[in-house]
């Protein structure tokens, strides 16, 4: 069934790191060999032996709209016959930046870059020189990229390989990262207290998709907010998965709480490699050239992820059905595993906001890492494995998010649905 799969597999370790670009591809947590796509189409992944998969990673977020859509994949034909970079000013990016801000709240300057690591260290390092200060908090089993200072007790890859301590990071670096449990307000009070006037920023995943997808208990978020305000401290809201998703305004508006920086990665370019960071005009200003807080990038606001991403974001603002569309379907989904996880007698725990969704295998709520840490992930690992038998793709680890499309049909919902039930079958009398 993987034959082709295989074969590219061993060939690809000759020559790349594992046999892969980035470690959560490489399956190692789930057993298998990776998948290698050859290519993908609404909501159906293909893989290099003919197998078709009904796709929950989306590319980890972006293909909101479904993979090769068409007006994105015809504007990427026409803007590259006019070269595919410049490394000079274009009017695209303008109506980039001009179309992020009718969208998305609290932006008044944005910033292009290639990606969302790049996004949150940048918006990091800006939040350091604004406050002249230099220890932020992050949360455990977020994942904010793999920039130095972000990689403490991080989620996402490190959370599926159990990579506690990263070689390479320095001491210095460490020790200015603080951090506590996601949801844990008491934890981030007592940090802000015994570090006085030496925080620059919290940054936080406002709904987590790195570790599972795990939800803000009431009054989180708007705590983080009240301390940062009280304290002069700048808060990140990372919208790398959230950002354009959950509403036009991101995580921002679906929560109702604004933040003082934000980022964006994946999702902005449609499929191409792109983030932003933005944020209130104070803070964006010490940003050079305005500032001396020096932040670049050759690729930044390249053309061909520029309209890629622009067209995307133009259809997601000009059809907003699509987010009661998705948030429908994905209600749907979390009804049907609902009814097959209670049948089965698997204890369980199903999170979910707008069409970020995710299921635990865990008999209590699963609110930060240690509980997510704490379900039967090794159950997980055989689900994941009758589920891709089954023609799904889930994403090859319990701590990362579901992502729905819009392309997935309620036929799809259902097969997923009716797989899961099967799959439960076969895993729990194996
Ligand atoms: N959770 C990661 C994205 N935020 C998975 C993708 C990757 O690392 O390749």
């Amino acid at each position: 069934m993987y034959e082709n799969s295989k074969l590219l597999f061993d060939r690809a370790q000759q020559s790349i790191p594992g046999g892969v670009n980035s470690p959560v591809r490489a399956f190692k947590s789930v057993g298998g060999t990776p998948l290698f796509i050859k290519k993908a189409q609404g909501a159906y992944l293909y893989d290099a032996d003919g197998n078709q998969y009904i796709d929950y990673i989306a590319s980890w977020g972006p293909m909101i709209l479904g993979h090769a859509y068409e007006p994105v994949v015809n504007a990427i034909r026409e803007k590259a016959l006019d070269s595919t970079s410049y490394g000079a000013p274009t009017e695209l990016e303008i109506e980039m930046a001009e179309l992020i801000r009718t969208m998305a709240p609290n932006i008044d300057l944005v910033r292009m870059v290639s990606s969302g690591t790049e996004a949150c260290m940048s918006a990091l390092r800006l939040a350091r020189g604004y406050t002249g200060r230099n220890k932020f908090i992050k949360f455990e089993g977020c994942y904010h990229g793999h920039a130095d200072a972000f990689l403490v007790k991080a989620g996402s890859g490190l959370a599926t390989f159990n990579i506690q301590t990263v070689p390479g990071i320095t001491g210095g670096v460490s020790n200015d990262t603080l951090t506590c449990a996601y949801n844990d307000l008491p934890a981030v009070e007592k940090l802000v207290a015994e570090n006085p006037d030496q925080i620059a920023a919290i940054i936080i995943e406002p709904v987590a998709g790195n570790m599972g997808c795990i939800l803000p208990q009431p009054g989180f978020i708007e705590g983080l907010r009240r301390i940062c305000d009280d304290h002069s401290i700048v808060l990140i809201f990372d919208e790398v998965m959230t950002g354009f998703r959950l509403s036009p305004g991101g995580a921002q508006q679906t929560l109702g709480v604004a933040a003082d920086l934000v980022t964006y990665g994946k999702v902005i370019g449609g499929g191409m490699p792109v983030g932003a960071f933005g944020g209130k005009r104070a803070i964006m200003e010490k940003i050079a050239p305005l500032g001396n807080v020096y932040q670049a990038g050759t690729l930044s606001g390249n053309p061909i992820a520029m309209i890629a991403g622009y067209t995307m974001l133009k259809e997601l603002k000009n059809k907003p059905a699509i987010y009661t569309e998705l948030e429908q379907k994905t209600a749907y989904l979390h009804a049907g595993l609902e009814k097959v996880l209670r049948a089965s007698g698997t204890p369980y725990t199903i999170n979910r906001m707008g069409s970020m969704i995710s299921v635990h295998f865990s008999d209590r709520p699963v609110t930060d890492f240690a509980t997510a840490a704490g379900a039967n992930n090794e159950l997980f690992k055989k689900y994941f494995h009758a589920m891709l038998k089954r023609g799904v793709y889930l994403p090859p680890s319990a701590f990362e998010s579901w992502f729905l499309n819009n392309a997935l049909s309620y036929d799809d919902l259902d097969r997923t649905i009716s797989a899961t039930a099967e799959s439960l079958k076969e895993v729990l009398s194996s």
